[in-house]
């Protein structure tokens, strides 16, 4: 009995810990915290799946905020433990327990994600653990933070197996947060895709929602579905093989764009930073092209070879790797990154060898493919010689002309400090000229429509001259070449009207930068100004409003009689109001750009920016996340 209270109280303290520093385990107490206890309990679901038990699972979103993820594997086991607790107790309350019950085969957790479902309890309200099994149902139940409630028992007989746990986050650690159904049937169908015969089931309650994702072939549909808004040049090409008791999966196909997207998984968990797998990937490919480009006679002239971006432009893939816990090393800060050597050689050498035989056996695909990267090789020699070039200063006149009287450059020439603003317009481009510090702020108005960087390639996009000229004030090269590093900037704002067409020009230069300067969205530098929307005068008090609740806000505080204007555009206001409110980087805010999932963000932008014509706020919604940065300074 004493041994018992001793655990009991050493369980209590593990919870404590939790409860008291969550970040440490689940990230955050912000929405995306509150998503990973969902990823959590899921994942032992999916364990049980990966391992061969159960084929379904299901996720609801309850009314009264909770959630329930109900999978008919094996069931949680519930026999006595050494501890003389349950073994259900041990999984749901033991920090790092889960490991030990499940010791052979894959682990969805795996070194990345994984922190256990006790972690869950801790900082729930309430959960709820029922588990089928051995002919009974069993029900253990947890309040505040993972005490026990209602000791296990049995409450019903039943011959199915499986487990349904139900969690109330505790709404003292996660403050004004709801579970997002959108988020959790996006994440769902991800690991439908990756792993063939699952059945998932996504079900709001709340806003009578549900969603239902099952693949045969899961890495075919989901190249298709990345595919789905865009011409594509053959059929979903696929493959599998086992070397070294790691499972390569494979799905790629060509389309007629000039980016590449690779996705890569471990195990069923998305390697963000690719690492070996990724590596071995690309090396493969580029080698089977080359072989067959050589072995029949299509290089020619002095070209001998093409690189790695040339046979990639136009590819979309997704590599899914299964490897044995114990070979399994995961790299750099948040562990996204592979690093398993083998499974470098093992994906290299299962791509080299399926690619080749593909290319042996459908001629008119490999023509069709090598044609595209000949022409990727060609282009790109030509931008790279465009840029040393200017670099040289050979083409300087040229560049000078495009340039000339349209940017007014900064005092400073310190990249560390120094801001670009581009800005629709040529009348508003004289407010911000007038406006400006003139120290460390540059301004380029953008007086045409900018060319839709989705369906123009960067032979085309190079010819438009608001393309051109802001490469070269950016000055850090395009597409392949491009470096954030050697940026003139530090902060590159787009600043447009407040209406349709504004919004049209944020898009498309948004489109251009994702695009093509990715880097500078990657290094945070890449702004959205945020002019005002009103213009409160109370006599000598003025106010301005830069959101519809604010304006509410001002006037609730301060009655009395007040002129309100609405600016319509930049060009209303006079350059120091244009300082004030949009510029200075005391009173300013900015929305800073930043990707937040690159393979939503690359299917959105292709679907809105591809032949398919969207409104501009949807796409600003769902596609990139916005942080506002009140008060930013420099
Ligand atoms: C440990 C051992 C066994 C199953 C599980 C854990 C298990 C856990 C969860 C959590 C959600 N669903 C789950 N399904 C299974 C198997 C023990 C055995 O039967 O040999």
């Amino acid at each position: 009995m004493a041994k018992y209270d001793e655990t009991s109280i050493k369980i209590l303290e593990g919870l404590e810990a939790v409860r008291k520093r969550p970040g440490m385990y689940i990230g955050s107490t912000d929405k995306r915290g509150m998503h990973h206890l969902v990823w959590e309990i899921v994942d032992n679901s999916i364990d049980e799946v990966i391992n061969g038990y159960g084929n379904h699972i299901k996720v609801i979103i309850n009314k009264d905020g909770s959630v329930t993820v109900a999978d008919n594997g094996r069931g949680v086991p519930t026999g006595m433990h050494e501890s003389g607790k349950s073994a259900i107790e041990v999984i749901y309350t033991i920090l790092h327990a889960g490991g030990k019950f499940t010791e052979d085969g894959y682990k969805v957790s795996g070194g990345l994600h994984g922190v256990g479902a006790s972690v869950v309890n801790a900082l729930s309200k309430y959960m709820q653990v029922v588990s089928y099994r051995d002919g009974k149902i069993w029900m253990i139940e947890f309040e505040n933070g993972g005490k026990v409630k209602t000791p296990l028992k049995v409450i019903g007989k039943s011959n199915k197996t499986g487990t349904i746990v139900k969690f109330l986050p505790d709404s003292e650690i996660f403050k004004n947060c709801n579970f997002s159904f959108t988020t959790i049937a996006e994440r769902m169908q991800e690991t439908a895709f990756l792993q063939n015969g699952l059945t998932i089931e996504v079900i709001d309650e709340a806003d009578q929602k549900a969603e239902k994702y099952h693949y045969e072939n899961g890495l075919t549909s989901f190249v298709e579905y990345m595919n789905e808004d865009k011409e594509t040049l053959h059929k979903v090409i696929n493959f599998t093989n086992t070397k070294e008791k790691i499972e390569v999966a494979i799905a790629l196909q060509y389309t007629n764009t000039y980016n590449e997207s690779i996705l890569s998984f471990v195990n069923n968990v998305k390697t963000v930073d690719g690492g070996s797998h990724e590596v071995g990937f690309k090396t493969g490919i580029t080698k089977a092209f080359n072989d067959y480009a050589k072995n029949n006679n299509l290089f020619k002239g002095k070209d001998t070879s093409l690189d790695g971006a040339d046979v990639r432009e136009g590819l979309t893939a997704v590599i899914s790797l299964k490897i044995p816990e114990e070979l399994l090393q995961f790299e750099g800060q948040t562990k996204g990154k592979l690093g398993t050597p083998i499974a470098r050689s093992v994906t290299e050498s299962i791509t080299y060898e399926s690619i080749k035989f593909f290319l042996e056996e459908n001629k008119e695909v490999a023509l069709t493919i090598l044609d595209k990267a000949m022409k990727s090789k060609v282009a790109r020699e030509a931008a790279r010689k465009a840029r040393e070039e200017a670099r040289n200063g050979k083409n300087k006149s040229k560049i000078e002309k495009n340039l000339s009287g349209k940017l007014a450059p900064a005092q400073s020439k310190n990249p560390k400090i120094n801001e670009l603003f581009l800005v629709e317009g040529n009348s508003a481009g004289g407010s911000a000229k007038g406006g400006r510090d003139r120290k460390f702020q540059a301004i380029l108005p953008l007086r045409g429509k900018v060319i839709n960087g989705e369906k123009a390639s960067l032979d085309e996009l190079l010819k438009n001259e608001e393309i051109n000229t802001i490469i070269h004030t950016v000055g850090a090269g395009v597409g392949q070449s491009f470096d954030a590093s050697e940026s003139n900037y530090d902060k590159v704002i787009i600043m447009t009207d407040a209406d349709v067409d504004g919004a049209h020009i944020q898009v498309l230069l948004l489109t251009f930068f994702y695009r093509y300067m990715r880097g500078l969205i990657e290094e945070g530098k890449l702004y959205l100004a945020m002019p005002p929307l009103y213009k409160l005068d109370y006599g000598k008090k003025r106010f301005y409003a830069y959101t519809d609740e604010e304006l509410a806000e001002i006037k609730n505080n301060n009655p009395g009689k007040c002129t309100i204007q609405r600016y319509k555009g930049l060009g209303e206001m006079n350059p120091e109001q244009l300082w004030e409110t949009t510029m200075n980087p005391d009173t300013r805010s900015l929305i800073r750009i930043n990707i937040n999932d690159a393979s939503l963000a690359e299917k959105r932008v292709s679907v809105l920016m591809g032949d398919k014509v969207e409104p501009r706020k949807d796409w600003i919604n769902e596609n990139v996340e916005f942080t506002m940065e009140d008060d930013y300074r420099v």
